[in-house]
């Protein structure tokens, strides 16, 4: 049975590191008929497994660029048109990021189900380097740990799996800042894009732990009966 009154279908908009993926497996813990889908999370296993478009996408990534809209927006419309249902809660990260991004989506549910929500987690951009150098990830999953806020049971290794974690070749000072620069100059048409639709929420906080009883919130009183 549905947790929702009426189907959530969240975009959650935020720099890298901003905890995108840390509200993602929160939200999950506690609504587990919504489906999470993580734009960066699918590239990366597209790398791993050495497709091409993973060929095509780790130069890119590692170089802290936006892969070409054309490409990522083929890969997200193809999973997106295999798993939805016409009443499918969802829960985007990472895509749409551009405003071309953000208006493809939008026409190709336009009868379907489209976003009913953005949410951009608005973090001071001074604390998330910091994160970002503390992260390892297990690929496969897409969990993220970090060495202070969510270390792993057992040091450098995955909580559920047993297997060894690893760093994101992206994670560094230099590329970070890079993707920073990328984030701040999308965000302004994307975030004008999705508030003329009425759908724009902000939420700020300096701690994942601030941000997310806010967005639970949120959530409960206008998604939940
Ligand atoms: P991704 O994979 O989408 P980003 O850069 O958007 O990557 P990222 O880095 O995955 O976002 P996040 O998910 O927002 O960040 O953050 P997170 O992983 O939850 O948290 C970061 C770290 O901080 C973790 O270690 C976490 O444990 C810790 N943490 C969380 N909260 C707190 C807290 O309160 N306190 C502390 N101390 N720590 C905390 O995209 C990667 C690349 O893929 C391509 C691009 O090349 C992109 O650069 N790509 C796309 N290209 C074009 N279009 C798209 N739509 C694309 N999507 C991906
Ligand atoms: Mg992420």
């Amino acid at each position: 049975m549905s947790s929702f009154a009426r189907p959530l279908r969240l975009l959650l908009l935020g720099a890298p590191g901003s905890g995108k993926g840390t509200q993602t497996s929160k939200l999950l813990k506690k609504y587990s008929d919504v489906l999470a889908i993580s734009s960066g999370d699918l590239l990366r296993q597209e790398i791993a497994r050495k497709s091409t478009l993973g060929q095509l996408s780790s130069k890119y990534i590692a170089e802290g660029k936006l892969i070409p809209d054309e490409h990522i927006t083929k890969l997200i419309s193809n999973y997106l048109a295999a798993e939805l249902t016409p009443t499918s809660s969802y829960l985007l990260d990472g895509f749409p990021r551009t405003i071309n991004q953000g208006r493809t989506l939008h026409e190709s549910l336009k009868q379907g189900p489209n976003l009913n929500l953005v949410v951009e987690l608005d973090v001071d951009q001074n604390v998330i380097l910091d994160r970002i150098e503390k992260r390892w990830v297990h690929t496969g999953s897409g969990r993220v740990y970090n060495l202070d806020y969510n270390p792993p049971k057992v040091p450098f290794t995955d909580d559920v799996t047993g297997e060894p974690l690893s760093k994101r070749v992206d994670d560094t000072r230099e590329v970070f800042s890079k993707r920073l620069e990328s984030y701040n100059a999308e965000l302004g048409p994307l975030k004008d894009f999705y508030n003329d639709l009425g759908i724009l929420e902000t939420i700020s906080g300096d701690s994942s732990d601030i941000i997310f009883p806010k967005l639970a919130k949120f959530i409960e009183d206008n998604y939940v009966s």
